[in-house]
């Protein structure tokens, strides 16, 4: 398949965890499977949940990945015949995933990129307002808040039960033993330093 045919795009899947985003990713990878394209999964190596070569969503299902340490690393991989590229966790790269999504958008690739909007303390997650910004089409998924049903935009970080505080580090891998999902009201962060004064 000759991508100079093909139009370019960049689509961002985000939302707090245990919204569906590596489910949605799957879903979009397995139909281009259908379709018999050429596409290539990338995940970042510091989440290690779960099998490495592989990315996989909370009712399994599971598609191949490559794991790489930084996003520049992606254009190694890139030759003529590729039509999408698809990246998880995306929150974890550096800036220059930016650039590369820009880059292989220009050359007719479909780029998939999913990850957090929001980090635990309820602020934008590393390049993931930039990739929102450049994106053609972006899906806000929301999860279900566990205290009041409502849809949840936000995730709870627990330490043995306790919401986490504000100076924690940002980068801790886990699932539902550190982490749930909650509504905006429902979300908390401890010692948050308030920047607007009522
Ligand atoms: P996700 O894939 O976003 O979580 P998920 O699998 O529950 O969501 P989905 O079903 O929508 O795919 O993975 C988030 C990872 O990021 C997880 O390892 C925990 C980590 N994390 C941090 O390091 N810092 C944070 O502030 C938050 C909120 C998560
Ligand atoms: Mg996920």
């Amino acid at each position: 398949m000759n991508n100079s045919f093909n139009e370019g795009r960049i689509e961002v899947i985000c939302g707090p965890m245990f919204a569906g985003k590596t489910e949605e990713i799957i879903r979009r990878v397995r139909r281009l499977n259908y379709a018999k394209k050429k596409v290539l999964v990338f995940k970042p190596k510091i989440d290690n949940r779960f099998a490495e070569d592989l990315i996989v969503s909370h009712n399994n299902s599971k598609t191949e990945a490559i794991e790489i340490d930084n996003a520049l690393e992606i254009l190694l991989y890139i030759k003529k015949d590729v039509d999408a590229v698809v990246v998880d966790e995306a929150q974890f790269f550096d800036a220059a995933i930016v650039d590369v999504a820009q880059h292989l958008a220009d050359r007719g690739i479909r780029v998939i990129i999913g990850g957090l909007d929001n980090n635990f303390k309820g602020e934008p997650f590393g390049p993931m307002p930039q990739l929102l910004a450049i994106a053609e089409e972006v899906t806000k998924l929301t999860a279900i808040c566990v205290i009041s049903g409502k849809p949840a935009t936000r995730t709870q970080r627990l330490i043995d039960g306790k919401p986490a505080s504000y100076n924690d580090p940002i980068v801790l891998i886990g699932a539902s033993e550190s982490y749930e999902p909650r509504a905006r009201s429902y979300h908390e962060v401890l010692n948050k330093p308030v920047k607007v004064k009522k």
